[in-house]
Formats: C-alpha cells, sequence, structure tokens
C-alpha cells in the first residue's frame, strides 16, 4: 500500500524540502537526553506536549513514513504550534492559552452507530492498537493559508478495520468534545455543538486520511488537537476536525459544523481547488505561514494521484467547496 510515488508537481530549486536539517536535529535531541534538551539554548518544547498529561508519550517519535514528500519547507514548529484555528478556545489564531485548559486523561473514545458492536475506549489504549508513524502533510485552510509538517499517528482506515462497520454504512461522522467549562467558545450558543465532519467511508479508507496523534515528533499539543485528530490534506483544513471524541458509522451524510453553520461557502466535500473561488476571495494562492510568501495552489492540494479517483462518479455534487 505505502509505495514511493512521484511528487504531483514541482516547485522551484530554492523552496526544496531540507529534511536532513530536521533528520539531525531529531538524532541531536534524542542523542542529548532530557537534560541536555532543558539546557540547550533556543530550544523550546511545543506547548502542552511534556506536560505529564501526554498520551502514550513513549511512542514518539515514530519511524517516518518516506512515501509522503512535502515539495517545500517544512514550517517551522513555533509557527504551526502557535498559529491556530480551535473555535472551541476562541475564534483568533492565538488560543494556545486558553486551550492549556482542556483535559486530556482520562479521554473515551466512542465508536458507533453501524458497528456489529459499539466500542468505548481510551485514547492511549487505541492509540496503542494501531499502526504509528510519522509523515510529511501538506495543510492548506480555506482562508488560503498553508503549513507543512510532520505529524504522527495512524492511518483512518486502521481504525475503519477495528470499527468493523456494516456493509451499509456509507459515512463516518466525527466530533469534538462538548466541554463548555474548559471551552469557552462552546458557551456562544450560536455555534452549532459539538464541532462535527464527516467522510465518506471510501474516503476513510483512502491510504492519505490519517488520524493524527502528534506534531514534530512529540505528543500533539492542545492546541493542535490532542490528543487525536484527522489530517485529510487534500482537503480545506476545516474538515481535519480535532480532539475527536467519537466516530459513527452511519448511512446518513452527517451536516457539517460549518455547513451548519454557513452552507453557502462550506459543504461536505470541501476538495482543495485553485479555480473554484470562495464567494468571498480567490483559492488560487495561499500565504505559507511563517514565511510571508505565497505560492499557487494545487488541486486537491497535489495529492491528486492518490485521490482524484474517489470522486470520478461524483460530477453532479459540488466537490470543491
Ligand atoms: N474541533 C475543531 N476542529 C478544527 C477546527 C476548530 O475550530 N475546531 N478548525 C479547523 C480549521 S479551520 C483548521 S485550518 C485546522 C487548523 O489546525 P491547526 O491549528 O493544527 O493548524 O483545524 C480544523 N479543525
Ligand atoms: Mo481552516
Amino acid at each position: 500500500m505505502l509505495i514511493k510515488r512521484r511528487r504531483g508537481w514541482e516547485l522551484p530549486e530554492s523552496q526544496a524540502t531540507p529534511e536532513a536539517v530536521f533528520f539531525d536535529r531529531r538524532k541531536l535531541l534524542l542523542g542529548m537526553g532530557a537534560a541536555g534538551i532543558a539546557a540547550s539554548a533556543g530550544w523550546r518544547p511545543a506547548w502542552g506536549a511534556t506536560d505529564a498529561a501526554a498520551v502514550a508519550a513513549d511512542l514518539y517519535p515514530a519511524k517516518r513514513n518516506p512515501a509522503y514528500e512535502l515539495g517545500r519547507d517544512m514550517t517551522e514548529e513555533k509557527v504551526a504550534t502557535s498559529y491556530n484555528n480551535f473555535y472551541e478556545f476562541g475564534t483568533s489564531k492565538n488560543i494556545v492559552k486558553p486551550a492549556q485548559a482542556l483535559t486530556l486523561k482520562p479521554w473515551q473514545v466512542k465508536i458507533d452507530g453501524m458497528v456489529a458492536k459499539d466500542i468505548t475506549i481510551d485514547a492511549e489504549d487505541l492509540i496503542r492498537k494501531m499502526p504509528v508513524d510519522e509523515r510529511l502533510y501538506r495543510h492548506r485552510c480555506v482562508e488560503a493559508w498553508s503549513m507543512a509538517v510532520p505529524w504522527t499517528g495512524f492511518p483512518l482506515r486502521a481504525l475503519v478495520d477495528f470499527a468493523a462497520p456494516m456493509s451499509g454504512a456509507k459515512y463516518l461522522k466525527m466530533e469534538t468534545f462538548s466541554r463548555p467549562q474548559e471551552a469557552s467558545g462552546q458557551k456562544q450558543f450560536w455555534y452549532p455543538w459539538p464541532y462535527t465532519e464527516g467522510l465518506t467511508i471510501e474516503e476513510a479508507r483512502n491510504e492519505l486520511a490519517y488520524i493524527a496523534t502528534g506534531i514534530y515528533g512529540k505528543p500533539m499539543p492542545k492546541q493542535n488537537g490532542a490528543p487525536l485528530r484527522l489530517a485529510v490534506p487534500w482537503k480545506y483544513g476545516f474538515k481535519s476536525v480535532k480532539s475527536i471524541v467519537r466516530f459513527t458509522f452511519t448511512d446518513k451524510r452527517p451536516k457539517t459544523f460549518w455547513e451548519a453553520l454557513q452552507d453557502g461557502e462550506y459543504g461536505f466535500w470541501a476538495n482543495v481547488n485553485p479555480m473554484v473561488a470562495h464567494p468571498r476571495w480567490s483559492q488560487a494562492t495561499e500565504e505559507v505561514i511563517g514565511t510571508g510568501k505565497r505560492i499557487p495552489t494545487q488541486i486537491y492540494n497535489g495529492y491528486g494521484e492518490q485521490v482524484a479517483e474517489l470522486y470520478k462518479n461524483l460530477g453532479s455534487e459540488k466537490l470543491f467547496m
């Protein structure tokens, strides 16, 4: 399944990924041990990543899967872990502090709906049953910014297999926690909480669909969606629901958070396409956060080789909004 693929597109040499730099830094950190890390000037951990609440911390860093290349520079850790969208903690990009109120232990995950048997399992136990690796993925927010990060996690397909859905299940619905005491954004009653997203079963089984449990070789910081969040890099970022507590298999297309809020602007499919503008702005280019540069956006965010097949017979659907 995990064969090395040719990049779907190329960028100028000046933007090529300095993977070696990242590997060397990681090796250095591993070699130094905890005391050395703490003492080394200029390095600090992702917010919250090293606190005692981190889930399955011994799994990091995981072995990198070489099948996935960025084709651009990796975003700096401090940028990707401090510029966030997480409306449960506020509508600004600066939600690191309020997000630390999120309690990660215990974290029960429910798998229900069209499955032979409902499953309730602690996130830590679930992660330990899954084939964990590290993958470099691009991420394109519908707001026309992007990042490129190393996630740690497991293929969503492995969770689907674990759940053993009935043959009639057509969609997988995913929901974020509902805890207004910890997440004051959820006291804003006009939002359709809890944050809900969904994929078709075929999409959920695509090799790229991923449940991320960590980033930059460490457990996921709270602000990035600990302890487990979706990463579907060919779709706009809002599809990648954070801090999931429930996976439901169903034969009805779920109504997503953003669709419920504004269905004229945000649909179910939300595949990246530079040719299809958002009603209020162009999607032709994207700002690469941390660089101040804009680059052209690619159809399916450059992942067409892996996913275009999924949409061959869906011509009448609004696939790109
Ligand atoms: N529960 C939840 N998940 C969410 C969001 C959110 O507000 N709440 N924002 C989405 C959007 S719009 C984006 S771009 C990504 C941002 O992920 P990041 O903060 O790790 O970059 O998370 C997505 N998942
Ligand atoms: Mo987004």
